[in-house]
């Protein structure tokens, strides 16, 4: 397994069409990205990790509220939200966080020295798999670090479709600038909070069949909804900031987002630590 190579000429750069695309809707999706087979390792060792098969931090593992709280019946997998930093534990994951067919075309828009700053696994299970409010995840990060922008990947492990909880996007509104975001009402996992002035009549569905990958300005506001199907719908989600990028320090460490060096040049002075490899999974004694 290969995780620790540069690519010397990007292969899946951005076509003037994609270009347009970023620069006008703040995404584009491309097809055919990842095979069945590769995705399925992911899938493996996502369920392995939920079910306690396979040794990972319990603090980055997030239940489905409604399992959590006992509203629903729901083990294993069934009653997975996701877990959270999957690269820096699982080498397979870093592999395809530095994959570049997902960094190749981020070079094109963040430069070539790029740091990866979360790695989310998302499980949306039948029937009870929960949405995501609207939101723009630069708000997440945006007290983090002193950078125009972010750019995050989503890859469809599953087919995503309107039933089963696909992502929605506002095409254009990464111009908006970022808004208010408030707390959420309702059974949705409460980590989540909703930017209120989000239209849902301006969002569209992005439907896709796995093995797509969706690209999206982190100031681009998106949703998902609610599982109403009786099919997973899964999928694997990277984001990343460039090295030069500067991290706003913080009193507390202890929440902290671990940055991963993804490819190019780091610069450890602005943004420490940098992880430049995979994490020793804590003793869970
Ligand atoms: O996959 C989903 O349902 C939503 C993911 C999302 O909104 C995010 O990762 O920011």
């Amino acid at each position: 397994m290969d995780t620790n190579t540069t690519p010397k000429e990007p292969e899946f750069a951005l076509t003037p069409d994609e270009q347009s695309a970023w620069k006008e809707n703040g995404y584009f999706v491309r097809y055919d990205v990842f095979a069945k087979k590769e995705n399925d390792v992911l899938r493996q060792i996502a369920d392995d990790i939920a079910e306690r098969k396979r040794p990972f931090p319990t603090e980055n593992i997030d239940q489905n509220a409604l399992a959590r709280d006992g509203k629903v019946e729901a083990s294993g997998i069934h009653a997975m939200h996701k877990i959270h930093h999957v690269s820096c534990y699982c080498p397979e994951f870093l592999e395809r966080v530095r994959d570049p067919r997902l960094t190749d075309p981020i070079v094109d828009l963040l430069g070539s020295n790029i740091l990866g700053l979360n790695n989310l696994y998302i499980w949306k299970s039948p029937k009870i798999g929960l949405g995501f409010p609207w939101h723009q995840d630069k708000w997440y990060f945006n007290w983090q670090y002193k950078t125009e922008m972010t750019v995050g990947t989503w890859t469809a492990i599953d087919a995503a479709d309107v039933e089963n909880g696909c992502l929605y996007v506002i095409p254009g509104s990464h111009k908006y600038g970022i808004l208010e975001h408030g707390d959420l009402e309702g059974s949705q996992q409460n980590e989540f909070k909703i930017a209120r002035d989000a239209k849902d009549e301006d969002g569209i569905a992005v439907e896709v069949p796995p093995g797509a990958v969706v690209w999206f300005n982190n100031q681009l506001l998106h949703k998902s909804t609610d599982n109403h199907s009786l099919r997973f719908r899964r999928c694997n989600v990277a984001h990343y900031i460039s090295a030069n990028a500067e991290r706003i320090p913080k009193k507390d460490r202890k929440n902290v987002r671990p940055v991963m060096w993804v490819r190019g040049e780091t610069y450890s002075e602005k943004m420490e630590p940098v992880y430049q490899d995979v994490l020793p999974i804590p003793d869970p004694n």
